[in-house]
């Protein structure tokens, strides 16, 4: 008790003396509430694709999905040049926990189990008096350490009426999971009402994630509308280094009519998956109260048959596929808006607004038929990128987007600082309170550094690392010993390779020189120059 006490005694004079005016919690710091999804690309957020400034996803500007989370933006500041560090699920979580490049937290890969037992920010929030919860995607194989309170999806969780595990043990929860996360968060914030401490909710959602099953009450947006595509539907990845053409994501051959779309097969015909995905396109329908597979069947059925009638080929077929997907990828994140709006609105019918930060990012970019692809993984911006919006009243100016290149690797040196918590010094990232506070830091990074490790693996992405700067970006397959250099200025959609032009040679080995330098700052040694065995296999 004592100690806790010092500690806070000693992290308030901290605040107080950092700023002048702090916000006021319930002990004058801030509520922190993180809403993060999972695989919501920033370019299906209407702030971010209307953005002319924004080097990609303009093609879905006139999409109007996310009315919710632009009105955050509005009211705070959104994030122009936010990434991540790997993209994919369990690693950028482990990130943002640790505010560590995978290398140094030890999960690498979504196979990896996060050691739990390292230093996060929720436990050091936890230590200085915050009081703390996680509900919703995990993920991270291990049980959750530094929260009060916990319940989570088990690995990648299910869409509708979800199993949920905490401490207590496993229950289903009726519902949507987008609005069962939701409803629990909102239950858990009431109880916060009674408390004198502040807060940390982490409310983790999993869609807009694979495979994308909106609730029923979002079936019907954009259902006889057709929806923009973008410029690189068809892309034949001709100038791309050669992993580029190996991967196994596109929409054409990679996206399944039952599992992905529900297409159901007509009677006596088995689906077009290879059985095992397929089996799961029916388990997870078959999930489903007979209320919710109603309105789901009374929607989609009749559309399935004219599906088949049509006996679509070619890029009518990948037009076909790429609409559905995309309408339902769109819808999941109509739910994911109305749990944002639902978080702000009870904050303010509580008297909490004026106290509580609230940010909203989701794990990773993610592809929206951009380069013919689903998925993410790739450095390229649109899965490197990741939305981030933060409103923290009193100090973000409202509607103000800032430029600096930041990460995930940020955001637990940013939640300590907002909390007067010291960082520790082994964290790699920074913390963006000075850019959150409209001020331009001399020190700020000129550069990002991105390693991904899972290879070869679902999707078939190679494993590379690179290093981005505001202009340029240079990747090493390093298995392969292939490279890649864009010029983001003159061809944001990255499909002019101009590594090995002599034009930029002296651009690539300058880049190659800062991306050996970033490795040794970091301390990444994880990156092997020698070509195993197994890869040529793959090639
Ligand atoms: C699942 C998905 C993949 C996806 C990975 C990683 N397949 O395996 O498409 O790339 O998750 O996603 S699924 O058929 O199970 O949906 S992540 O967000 O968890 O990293
Ligand atoms: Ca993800």
């Amino acid at each position: 008790m004592l100690v806790r006490l010092s500690l806070l005694i000693a992290s308030l004079t901290l605040v107080a003396a950092a700023h002048a005016q702090p916000s006021s919690g319930a002990d004058g710091r801030p509520n922190i509430i993180f809403i993060f999804s999972d695989d919501h690309a920033p370019h299906a957020i209407g702030a971010y694709a209307r953005d002319e400034a924004m080097p990609f996803g303009q093609w879905l500007a006139s999409v109007d999905a996310t009315p919710r989370i632009d009105q955050l933006a509005e009211h705070g500041m959104r994030f122009r040049s936010s990434f991540c560090t790997n993209s994919i699920c369990g690693p950028s979580r482990a990130v943002v926990l640790t505010g560590k490049h995978s290398h140094a937290n030890g999960f690498m890969n979504n196979g990896n189990r996060f050691d739990g037992d390292q230093e996060t920010f929720p436990k050091l929030l936890r230590a200085a008096g915050y009081h703390t919860a996680m509900i919703g995607k995990w993920h991270l194989g291990s049980d959750p350490q530094g929260f009060d309170h916990w319940e989570v999806l088990p690995g990648q969780g299910q869409y509708y009426n979800p199993v949920l595990v905490s401490a207590d043990g496993r229950r289903q929860v009726e519902g949507h999971c987008t609005d069962v996360v939701t409803d629990l968060s909102i239950e858990w914030l009431e109880a916060q009402k009674e408390r004198d401490e502040p807060f940390l909710l982490m409310c983790q959602h999993k869609a807009p994630h694979r495979t994308w099953m909106p609730a029923g009450r979002h079936l019907e947006m954009w259902a006889d509308e057709t929806l923009p595509e973008p410029p690189t539907l068809f892309d034949d990845y001709a100038d791309n280094a050669p992993g580029a053409a190996r991967q196994e994501m596109t929409i054409r051959d990679d996206m399944y009519l039952l599992y992905d779309l529900f297409v159901t097969p007509r009677e006596g015909e088995s689906p077009q998956g290879d059985g095992t995905l397929d089996d799961y396109g029916w388990r997870n329908l078959e999930r489903m109260t007979q209320a919710q597979r109603a309105a789901w069947d009374a929607f989609y059925e009749p559309r399935n048959a004219a599906f088949h009638d049509a006996e679509l080929e070619g890029e009518d077929l990948v037009r076909w596929k790429f609409q559905r997907y995309l309408k339902n990828y769109l819808r999941c994140i109509r739910g994911v808006d109305e749990s944002v709006g639902r978080i702000v609105d009870w904050l303010e019918e509580n008297g909490l607004a004026d106290d509580t930060v609230v940010v909203y990012s989701s794990d990773q970019g993610f592809y929206l038929g951009d380069h013919g692809w689903y998925d993410k993984r790739w450095m390229y911006e649109e899965s490197l990128a990741m939305p981030l919006i933060v409103h923290w009243p009193g100090r973000t100016t409202p509607g103000s987007v800032d430029d600096h290149l930041v990460q995930n690797l940020d955001y637990a040196p940013t939640f300590l600082e907002m909390a007067g918590v010291a960082v520790p010094g082994d964290m790699q990232g920074q913390s963006l309170v000075p850019l959150l506070e409209s001020e331009a830091p001399s020190d700020w990074r000129d550069a990002i550094y991105y390693h991904y490790y899972e290879y070869p693996s679902e999707h078939y992405v190679p494993r590379h690392a690179g290093i981005r700067t505001e202009r340029w970006k240079l990747i090493h397959y390093y298995p392969f010993d292939e490279w890649e250099l864009f010029d983001l200025e003159h061809d944001p959609d990255e499909t002019q390779n101009l590594y090995g032009d002599p034009t930029y040679a002296n651009v690539a080995t300058n880049l190659a020189v800062r991306l050996g330098r970033l490795q040794e700052k970091y301390g990444d040694d994880t990156v092997t120059g020698v070509v195993p065995e197994w890869i040529e296999k793959y090639r």
